[in-house]
């Protein structure tokens, strides 16, 4: 069972209460599929994928980012028990997606990345903390339906 302190809870609650989901869940996930291309091979049915320009500009990309954010939004809601939260999602992206684990982290990153330009000089190392805390709670959980 994760801790969280009162200061990680309201820097989790504040940084996800002011984010815009359409814009940042679109940033994050064509980050990750840029940066680490094998990811897309999920995405063999969103049309084109050619080149960053294609991803960026992709729009089932972009609803599907905005669905990933919205996906996070239950964990921040449901802090003490992210596991129970994820159960249905990790099987689904275990049994039904097969994707790879790995890439969890690797959209983790990519999103605190995005998180961190947007902020900018506002996310010191105690929210990044914060925030790396929360998205290794979230990327164990969705890893934990895999056998
Ligand atoms: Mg996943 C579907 C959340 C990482 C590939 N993902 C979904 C859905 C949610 C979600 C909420 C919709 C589920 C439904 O339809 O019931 N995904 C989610 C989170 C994270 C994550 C919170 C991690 C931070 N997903 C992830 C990664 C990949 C991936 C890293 C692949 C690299 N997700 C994926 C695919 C689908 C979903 C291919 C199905 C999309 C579709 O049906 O069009």
């Amino acid at each position: 069972m994760v801790e969280w302190s009162d200061s990680e809870r309201n820097i989790i609650t504040s940084i996800f209460s002011s984010l815009d989901y359409d814009d940042i869940g679109p940033k994050a996930l064509c980050r990750c599929l840029i940066v680490y291309p094998w990811t897309q091979r999920y995405f063999g049915g969103y049309g084109n994928l050619y080149n960053a320009t294609a991803i960026k500009s992709n729009p089932l990309i972009a609803a599907h980012g905005v669905k990933v954010l919205h996906g996070l939004d239950r964990a921040v809601k449901n802090m003490d028990d992210i596991k129970a939260t994820y159960a249905e999602l990790s099987v689904l992206h275990s049994e039904k997606l097969h994707v790879d684990p790995d890439n969890f982290r690797l959209l983790a990153d990519c999103l605190a990345i995005v998180i961190a330009g947007k902020m900018g000089p506002a996310f010191t190392s105690e929210i990044q903390a914060a925030l790396q805390k929360f998205v290794a709670v979230v990327v164990n959980a969705l890893g934990r339906q895999y056998h």
